[in-house]
């Protein structure tokens, strides 16, 4: 994977067919294979599209053209990669991408592994390592949100932030350092007072980007809302209703649903994974009672459940029994079927139990706006998405609480009035851990961990 020396090429644009598709080609033959393939003699002139003919050599048969297409070629250093790339917007078909790819393969290039483009950007200093995630995140992302949290990582931000505390850190560690050569002279360069105070701005800092790393990362990973509910309660008409689409069967039947349904929504830009179960109940048949327990299974790894209940029918022990089982989840109750005469009173159910409840009609859609709202708040709380928190993933949260946790013990050993050299130790955890997450020292099988989630072209 960390052959820098050779040309990659691969096909930029998603696999299928479209108007427009890119063939990417980086490394230091990168315009040598264009010219071959190219019908013309002329240099592309840097960051200009030139048109041009791609000529299929047949390798020994008779030449033909095969597309038309839009050549630019980006000059090292300024390109994506940091090398020469040429990239070839051709007609977007999958058997004519496949085969100019095949092109520069015969002539000498190579398959780009996935991410390889995005490995060389970072290998020759275009991103820093954070930078580099962001791009897998910033494609991968399906809420506006994600997409935002992303493109802040690209863009540097949270690299500056890091950034400040590691200057903080190197001048301590210098000024630590320097009292340390010069013992004879009996002059601290730095008192203990000192260190503890500059240890606690360090120490503020990295907590400070940490303070919003679960929600951070609730909205990065996405999670799971199961709806759950005995039988015909509505939980596939709800579900129905909060995708947008007729998704799952619904029926007057009791048992309708049998194995579990998934969709993914946009909840104010988090992503939740929704999930209509088999209604909870002593099952009639095998298939029922195997969905029964599917649906007890997802409620057990979901971040929050949504408990259906039927306004219009009287409260049964079924109804208890799943109330109870949920106790202890992150949950809203929905009191369903609000546009039937109601049955009994919900609020008297709920006294004392603290539960968050919406009525709602799934089947108009009243209400679905306001549990839309509990749902958010159950699951980030009331306020937690009005700023982008800045840290959201989980390499990155470890790393912070690692430098966190060093920053603390340096302060620690500081009061205690140890020697340099303990401090010294404790800050350099902390610069180990910074640097880590930048990826100014990261271990190689880290970075093909990360540069493996990539897709091939990118
Ligand atoms: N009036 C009214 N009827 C509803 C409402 N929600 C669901 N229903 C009806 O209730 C019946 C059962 O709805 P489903 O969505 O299939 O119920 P379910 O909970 O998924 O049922 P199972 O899959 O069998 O567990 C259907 O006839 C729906 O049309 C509602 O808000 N108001
Ligand atoms: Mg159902």
């Amino acid at each position: 994977m960390f052959t820098p020396d050779d040309t990659i090429v691969a096909v930029a644009t998603p696999p299928g067919r479209g108007s427009v598709g890119v063939v990417r080609i980086s490394g230091p033959r990168a315009i040598a294979l264009a010219g071959v393939l190219l019908d013309r003699t002329e240099d592309l002139t840097p960051r200009h599209a030139t048109l041009g003919r791609i000529v299929d050599d047949g390798q020994g048969a008779t030449p033909s053209g095969i597309d038309q297409v839009v050549a630019t070629f980006f000059p090292l250093p300024g390109s994506y990669t940091g090398e020469d790339v040429v990239e070839l917007s051709a007609h977007g078909s999958p058997v004519l991408l496949d085969r100019i790819v095949s092109l520069v393969l015969v002539h000498g290039g190579r398959l780009a592994e996935p991410g390889e483009f995005t490995l060389r950007a970072f290998l020759n200093g275009r991103l820093d390592l954070l930078q580099a995630e962001a791009v897998a995140d910033l494609v991968d992302a399906v809420t506006p949100l994600q997409a935002r949290v992303a493109f802040d990582q690209l863009e540097g931000t949270m690299t500056g932030r890091i950034a400040e505390a590691d200057r903080e850190l190197l001048d301590l560690i210098a000024r630590l350092e320097a009292s340390l050569d010069f013992p004879d002279e009996g002059y601290h360069f730095i008192e203990s007072g000192e260190v503890v105070r500059a240890v606690g701005k360090i120490v503020a800092r990295v907590r400070a980007l940490l303070s919003g790393a679960s929600t951070g990362r609730l909205i990065r990973e996405g999670c799971q809302v199961v709806i759950l509910g005995k039988p015909n309660v509505g939980k596939s008409t709800l579900f129905n209703y909060l995708v947008g689409s007729n998704r799952a069967i619904v029926a007057p039947e009791a048992g309708t649903t049998r194995d579990f349904i998934t969709e993914v929504i946009d909840l104010d830009g988090l992503a939740v994974t929704l999930i209509d179960t088999a209604g909870l109940r002593t099952a009639e048949g095998n298939v029922e009672a195997e969905g029964v327990s599917r649906a007890r299974q997802a409620s057990g790894v979901a971040a929050a459940v949504i408990v259906v209940l039927d306004q219009s029918q009287a409260l049964e022990a079924q109804d208890r029994a799943v109330l109870e089982e949920t106790t202890t989840t992150p949950r809203v109750v929905v009191f369903n079927k609000v546009d039937r005469p109601l049955n009994w009173l919900s609020e008297s159910l709920l006294l004392g139990q603290q539960g968050v409840s919406v009525g709602v009609s799934a089947l108009t859609g009243d209400g679905a706006g306001r549990l839309r709202e509990k749902l958010r708040e159950v699951l980030v709380g009331a306020d937690a998405l009005r700023d982008t928190p800045m840290v959201a993933n989980t390499r990155h949260i470890d790393l912070l609480e690692r430098a966190a946790a060093a920053l603390e013990d340096a302060q620690r050993a500081a009061k205690r009035v140890a020697a340099e050299e303990f401090v010294l130790a404790d800050l350099d955890r902390a610069r180990i851990a910074l640097e880590e997450l930048t990826g100014k020292r990261t271990p190689d099988d880290v970075l093909r961990h990360i540069f493996e989630r990539f897709c091939i072209g990118k």
